[in-house]
């Protein structure tokens, strides 16, 4: 109840929401080549508020379009003020829900915010988990073709866990597909799942992300299977934006 009142003031006062940035390395060249937004929110009586508490709340109080909408303004603002560092990014990822894609008007309202920042719709992509497309209406299609035409891109999230349908994998044009961390985690007993996980990747011919990579036997483990792009504690947890962008002025 209380984490209800929290989110309806973040939403009239948008500076509540932080964003902390997970960097993404490309294991061709160990340089930070995409980064992943996750929202916080800050309350004064509460403190930091992580995203495991409150999206769930806020997904079921039908508050999660406003805090989106919030997220990935900030994420525009971003890389608008900081056009020069952020160059080298191929993208920055913003997590979206099943309502956010459901709702007829997401598209109209998210590309309106592109063009009044004036920020280069490519540099945005936006991670999706299966679920969201499991009652697939009318609105997500034209809200997938949309972005698409835009130049922004899908990524598949939390891939490895839950059903993962394959139909899924094949029907839905995704650029990448995000292992999720449990896959990573378990790959020191279960080396086999990973294996055939990055083996029908790779044959359908999908770019991976491995998540949740902390340690260096995983890391091994996940680029002997031809991963090339990286994201976990091992390399960095989500940090403020000031933080992100000292990384890309430094090039790390
Ligand atoms: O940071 P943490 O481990 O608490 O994140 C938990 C979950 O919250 C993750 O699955 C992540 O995808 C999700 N999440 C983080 N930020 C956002 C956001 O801005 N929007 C949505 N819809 N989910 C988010
Ligand atoms: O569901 P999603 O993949 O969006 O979840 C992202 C969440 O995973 C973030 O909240 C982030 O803090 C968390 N995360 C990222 N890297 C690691 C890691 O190496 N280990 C663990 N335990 N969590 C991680
Ligand atoms: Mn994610
Ligand atoms: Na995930």
């Amino acid at each position: 109840l209380d984490i209800l009142s929290v989110l309806r003031k973040a939403v009239r006062d948008e500076s509540m929401v932080k964003v902390h940035y997970q960097p993404i390395i490309d294991m061709q060249d160990h340089h930070i080549i995409a980064a992943e937004a996750l929202m916080r929110i800050e309350d004064e009586r509460l403190g930091m508020i992580s995203p495991g508490e409150f999206i769930p709340a806020a997904e079921m109080a039908g508050l999660i379009s406003p805090l989106t909408e919030i997220i990935i303004r900030k994420v525009c603002t971003l890389l608008k003020t900081h056009e020069q560092q952020t160059s080298h990014l191929s993208h920055i990822s913003i997590n979206i829900s099943a309502d956010d894609l459901n709702s007829s008007e997401f598209a109209h309202r998210i590309l309106d915010v592109i063009e009044q920042t004036r920020v280069d719709a490519r540099k945005l992509s936006f991670e999706v988990t299966e679920s969201v497309l499991l009652s697939p209406s009318d609105s997500v299609q034209k809200n997938w073709n949309a972005f698409s035409e835009r130049g922004i891109h899908f990524l598949l999230d939390d891939f490895g866990t839950g059903y993962s349908n394959l139909e899924t994998l094949v029907s839905k044009p995704f650029d990448f597909v995000k292992l999720d961390r449990s896959v990573v985690s378990n790959a020191t007993n279960n080396y086999e799942l990973l294996v055939l996980i990055a083996g029908m990747l790779k044959y359908l011919g999908k770019s991976m992300v491995a998540e949740g990579v902390e340690t260096e036997e995983q890391l091994q483990m996940v680029k002997g299977q031809g991963i090339q792009f990286v994201q976990g504690y091992y390399f960095s947890k989500p940090v403020p934006e000031a933080q992100l962008l000292a990384w890309l002025s430094g090039n790390l």
